[in-house]
């Protein structure tokens, strides 16, 4: 397949049983060498790993297990000629979590979370990735009074400063998500990612991770929050998925629910190089209905439309384009792209 130069990854995660709050996995589990074959066999480039992805049950092994089950890893990749996206360091399932890892008002917590973000920070390096996906699961609250918003900003600010202090050579997007499991997050939107990243003690190694989903629950336009990191050279990764309004984090397959969000999104990225500049990555699931054998048709699809969205995109006319901007009609403009969503 002609991938226009473009490089694409999921994370494990993205093959799932299907288990919601309301009911248990409807999916037989995949084990990690199935999910790699699968990865490859779909034309993936890269895999997306959480710590305990890569080192499974990392809370109860010290340095030099860790760093040997990592190297482990990093040799299953190049047998498969894949290689880690990046890691994330899962700071939301320990019972230490519960109220937050770096904003959690208990200090015991606060230092098991900055430990815990070391030991993801020695996977990384061991897999030749060093690049960490920051997603903040619990920084935030259920109740408005249950934390001071002011202290729990600085305190992010100093788990961050740690991170990089700890590498030298670690790169960390922030993955903002306005709420879920949190009722409201700290770091809801690009711009709060990148405010935060701008007041380290090194932001140039610090830029932003862009997810439609959680734009979409923040109320904002995928595409524009990717154009504003983009202005800034932040646009560090991408999770592409879709969202049917403001409801649970749906993680629906690209484009399946706004096909013009979705070329957007493509466009943005297309017209600005991305695939120069990162990998694009999925964050997906198959929908809960959807048997186990054909549970990965999320996935496929998803490239699939977004390879023929950059074809869309490349084939229009832009110097019709300009005119029409130019004559401010806008009407005809619409009509230019929904012609060209529907096949021209
Ligand atoms: C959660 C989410 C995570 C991050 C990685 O909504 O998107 O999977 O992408 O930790
Ligand atoms: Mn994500």
């Amino acid at each position: 397949m002609n991938k226009h130069g473009y490089k694409f990854s999921f994370g494990p995660w993205n093959i799932h049983e299907g288990a919601d709050p309301f009911g248990p996995p409807v999916r037989v589990s995949v084990d990690f060498a199935e999910k790699l074959e699968t990865l490859k066999f779909l034309g993936f480039d890269a895999m997306q790993f959480h710590d305990d992805d890569a080192v499974p049950g990392l809370d109860g092994l010290g340095p030099a297990e860790i760093r040997q089950k990592a190297q482990a890893m990093k040799k299953r990749l190049d047998e498969h000629g894949l290689f880690a996206e990046f890691v994330a360091p899962r700071l939301w399932e320990h019972p230490m979590t519960i109220d937050g890892a770096f904003t959690a008002n208990d200090p015991a917590a606060r230092a098991y979370a900055a430990e815990r973000a070391k030991k993801c920070i020695d996977i990384g390096r061991e897999l030749g990735c060093n690049f960490m996906v920051l997603w903040l699961a619990r920084e935030g609250t259920y109740l408005r009074e249950a934390k001071d918003a002011v202290v729990a900003t600085q305190r992010l600010l100093e788990a961050v400063d740690a991170m990089l202090a700890y590498d030298p050579d670690l790169r960390i997007a922030i993955e903002p998500k306005p709420n879920e499991p949190m009722d409201l997050a700290y770091i809801p939107t690009i711009g709060h990612a990148l405010a935060l990243g701008a007041r380290t003690i090194d932001p140039n190694r610090v830029g932003a991770l862009v997810e439609s989903a959680h734009a979409v629950l923040a109320g904002l336009d995928p595409s524009d929050e990717m154009a504003f990191a983009l202005a800034f050279d932040k646009l560090w990764g991408v999770h592409l998925n879709d969202q049917n309004g403001l409801k649970f984090d749906e993680d629906r397959s690209f484009g399946s629910v706004d096909l013009r969000r979705a070329f957007n999104q493509v466009r943005v990225l297309d017209e600005n190089r991305y695939y120069e500049k990162g990998i694009v990555g999925l964050d997906v699931k198959a929908i809960r209905t959807q048997p186990a054998e054909l549970a990965t048709k999320h996935l496929s699809n998803s490239l699939s439309l977004f390879l023929r969205l950059v074809e869309i995109s490349r084939a229009l006319d832009s110097q019709k384009i300009e005119e029409l901007r130019a004559a401010r009609d806008y009407e005809e403009l619409d009509w230019l792209v929904l012609s060209a969503l529907m096949g021209g």
